[in-house]
């Protein structure tokens, strides 16, 4: 069979929709229904070039995307350059290439590859984060938080990466290795900018509800933030001068009265004081090795537990016994009060360090039904359970004991009931070069000041040099604070040389691409209102926890300050699946299974790929690519081609004239493509792009067979194929007689009447007799019929108070029930 030539073809039409601009957009529709923002997470432009992965989520949305616009909608559907970053600093480190030179580069290059697969983006709206024009808008950002004291300066511990030299978000630290260079993460105590996004924790928890994304990725948000109930218990120190107290938190309130040890976080204030002189030696070596691991390392279940006896004790609450004082690195400075009471019977952690230092392990909650026994068991009872051991609170349960014990606390004034996060500030600073500087100036009398508008971008300096060396690279340029005065004081000044983590960058990009060319503002008010918030987004699950919760944020804030009318900035989220290699690996570049799209494009042609992708499995599972797939969606596209050389044959000799001007209900093969019409619709709709594809090739399969198939009816099918495969499909609407672009068309309407026709009557019977009808397709299976039947108001009647004691049901004929 002939094949078509695809390389032809498709420069063809993407010449044209360039030069008539298709994909671009304009604010001009007034009916809000009829608006649409589709949304893709842009690209990082690496050195690689585009990835099968991205040519996965971004033809799905291409996909929806034109189906809208042949529904008459109009739809922002942009992209563009998350364009700074490590990889590229790192990159100019290795070979003295420049950063901006390199990623324009490879923005080029992402550019082409991604018009050389047809996607129809709004390509006037493209927008690069590593461009003054727009990262001007990211300083102006930083300094509105900052105006509203969402954003500060702190000194805290933070992880810190000795191979990039950097700090490193909580979410960039993966099992305590850097996530980039996968060097173990140090603790450092430094001063960093942060982003006060623990102030909408509980909104943040809250939006989730609102909105419709995978519950995967609600749940890890949610874990994310780790609203957690508890209680602060105090425990006063026992010593003659000075007073000292305790506070834990807890959220095991119910298990206090088996507690046998109080255990600080290395690093808690009171550690110092607390020390006895004959363990001070002691508590200083501990401490310097606590120094060198990372919170997750810290809290592992599996680790080894480990600890120093300070020489102090305090009081407990309840018995005013005294409870011995340990430091123990399992216990973190940055959550709760730094500071945990010991619960080794109920307690994972506390019962691998009460075995350790033989302390004292007192059951205080009893299973319900059997007997837990500590010694015998080789671990905590974690699980819920009645009192024991408790004096007054006994035969509580745990509960009820939670709050009682709270109570007395609170009346005795030892305790309080609290609530508390695992989420943390965000740490935005970075001590790197490819980056937006933070815009603040440093005056030796007035301290931090921030910078204003006018004095927007702060741009990047030429002079820097790249070599690493655990201090921000613009520290060292000259031009850079140069003529640098305090806004406040006028005196000599420096600028901040810390750059912004590029996920802030990222907060905010989808604002910008409503009004790209925007030099008064980030994006004037009413586009945004316009296009805003984003309707459909698609992007990888691995962004979970990190930018999808500061976009939140970002979004949530500029709401609170009046720029945004919306909290929730992307109402529906879907997830792509991974596509791995042929060996069912990861692509990488070590195991040599990358696939590039390039080639692909060039010998199977950019629908080919397109369609393939789509039609390896349901979008968001992971897959393995597979050649002989790709080569029976070429062999499928070859055959449409073919099929429409019948047609337009046919017409050039006026055979099949009387039956293009036919009705559709004139022609039995139209009216059984309505089914199909149907079917490629609902599954589009519902992104279930790979069985819409299967029903295309049944369709052409049909057709295929056919006698004679009118070309009405294929006009129809390239219809449904259109957004699939672009480019083919605007060759074959030319080719049989098809008016301008096929996506100037409307997308085809099924008749539910021609539908029907494929329905049966069904009789309904209850003990023989008939009480109604159903309009049922002849194959449909028992349940399903006996629901429908059901749900018939006089089968209801005569059914009702009655029991069904059996059900025959002879397909295409009747159903009847049987009752007694
Ligand atoms: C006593 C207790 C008894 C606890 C028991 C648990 C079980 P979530 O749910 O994550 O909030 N904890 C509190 N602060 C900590 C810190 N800074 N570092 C390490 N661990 C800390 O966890 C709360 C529980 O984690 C608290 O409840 C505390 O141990 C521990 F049978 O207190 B629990
Ligand atoms: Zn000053």
């Amino acid at each position: 069979m002939a094949s078509y030539n695809h390389q032809e073809i498709e420069k063809k039409w993407q010449a044209r929709w360039e030069k008539a601009r298709v994909g671009e957009v304009k604010e001009s529709a007034k009916d809000s229904e009829n608006i649409l923002y589709h949304l893709v997470m842009f690209p990082y432009p690496s050195g690689a070039g585009l990835h099968v992965g991205h040519v996965e989520s971004y033809t799905a949305v291409d996909i929806l995307t034109r189906l809208a616009r042949m529904r008459g909608k109009q739809v922002l559907f942009p992209i563009g350059y998350d364009a700074f970053g490590l990889p590229a600093e790192n990159y100019a480190v290795k070979t003295g290439v420049h950063p901006a030179i390199t990623t324009k580069k490879a923005i080029e290059n992402f550019h082409r590859q991604m018009k050389a697969i047809g996607l129809s983006f709004d390509w006037s709206r493209e927008i690069s984060t590593a461009a003054p024009e727009y990262y001007k808008w990211t300083q102006w950002l930083f300094l509105k938080l900052y105006e509203n004291d969402l954003a500060y300066r702190a000194k805290a511990p933070v992880n810190w990466c000795d191979g990039c030299q950097t700090v490193l978000a909580n979410e960039q630290v993966v099992q305590g290795f850097c996530e980039r260079c996968k060097t173990s993460v140090v603790q450092k105590e430094l001063e960093q900018w942060f982003f006060r996004i623990t102030k909408y924790a509980d909104r943040l928890l809250e939006g989730l509800e609102k909105i419709d994304w995978p519950e995967k990725i609600k749940a890890m948000q949610r874990e994310w933030i780790g609203r957690s109930e508890g209680a602060e218990i105090d425990f006063h120190v026992i010593s003659e001068t000075p007073e000292a107290n305790i506070s834990v938190f807890t959220t095991r309130a119910d298990t206090l009265m088996g507690v046998s040890y109080i255990v600080l976080a290395p690093e808690h204030p009171l550690v110092d004081g607390l020390t006895t002189k004959d363990k001070r030696n002691a508590v200083l070596a501990y401490r310097d090795l606590a120094r060198k691991k990372s919170d997750l390392q810290r809290t592992q279940l599996e680790k080894d537990k480990s600890g120093v006896f300070i020489g102090s004790f305090a009081r407990h609450p309840m018995t005013n016994e005294p409870v011995p004082i340990w430091i123990s690195d399992y216990v973190v400075m940055g959550y709760g009060t730094g500071a945990v009471m010991g619960v080794p019977a109920h307690d994972e952690r506390d019962f691998v360090f009460a075995k350790k230092y033989d302390l004292p392990i007192k059951q205080v909650i009893a299973p319900v039904g059997f007997d837990y026994d500590d010694k015998a068991s080789g671990g905590a009872y974690t699980g819920a359970g009645i009192l024991v051991n408790s004096g007054i609170f006994d035969r509580l349960t745990d509960t009820d004991a939670k709050q009682k014990i709270v109570d007395v606390l609170e009346e005795s004034n030892h305790g309080r009931r609290v609530v508390r996060y695992h989420l943390r500030d965000w740490l935005v600073s970075r001590q790197r070069f490819w980056g937006a500087p933070i815009p603040m100036v440093i005056c030796e009398s007035c301290g931090y000041q921030p910078l204003t508008l006018k004095d927007l971008p702060v741009c990047l300096p030429e002079d820097v040099d790249f070599k690493p060396t655990g201090r921000s690279p613009l520290l060292d340029s000259e031009t850079f604070h140069t003529g640098i005065v305090c806004p406040k004081c006028r005196g000599a000044a420096r600028r901040e040389s810390d750059t912004m983590d590029t996920f802030v960058d990222s907060s905010w990009y989808y604002l910008r691409y409503t009004d790209t060319a925007n030099k008064k503002a980030f994006a004037d008010a009413n586009k945004i209102t316009h296009w805003c918030p984003v309707d459909l987004y698609v992007g990888g699950a691995e962004h979970a926890v990190m930018h999808l919760l500061y976009a939140r944020f970002f979004a949530y804030a500029l709401h609170d300050l009046g720029y945004l009318s919306f909290e929730e900035p992307f109402l529906k989220l879907r997830n792509q699946g991974i596509i791995f290699g042929t060996d069912g690996d990861k692509m990488s570049k070590s195991k040599g299974n990358i696939v590039n799209p390039d080639e692909i494009v060039s010998e199977y042609g950019a629908d080919a790929l397109r369609m393939y992708e789509m039609f390896m499995g349901p979008l968001e599972d992971a897959k393995p690519w597979n050649i002989n797939g790709l080569v029976g969606v070429r062999r499928f596209l070859d055959k449409v081609w073919h099929m429409a050389g019948r047609i337009a044959f046919s017409l050039s000799k006026g055979e099949l004239e009387g039956v293009a001007s036919e009705t559709a209900s004139g022609d039995p093969f139209l009216r059984f493509l309505h089914k199909f019409v149907k079917k490629v619709t609902e599954d589009t709709d519902a992104l279930k792009f790979n069985t819409a594809i299967s029903t295309l090739m049944i369709a052409m399969n049909t057709m295929a067979e056919a006698e004679d198939v009118s070309n009405q009816a294929f006009k129809i099918f390239v219809l449904l194929l259109a957004p699939y495969a672009p480019h083919l499909a605007e060759e074959l609407w030319e080719k049989i007689g098809g008016n301008g672009s096929v996506f100037d068309q409307s997308w085809p309407s099924y008749d539910p009447s021609a539908l029907l026709d494929q329905f049966v009557a069904l009789g309904v019977q209850v003990n023989g007799k008939v009480r109604g009808t159903i309009q049922i397709a002849p194959d449909t299976n028992e349940i399903e019929a006996e629901k429908l039947a059901r749900a018939v108001e006089n089968v209801a009647k005569n059914l009702e108070g009655k029991k069904v004691v059996n059900i025959v049901y002879v397909p295409g004929r009747m159903i009847n029930f049987v009752v007694q």
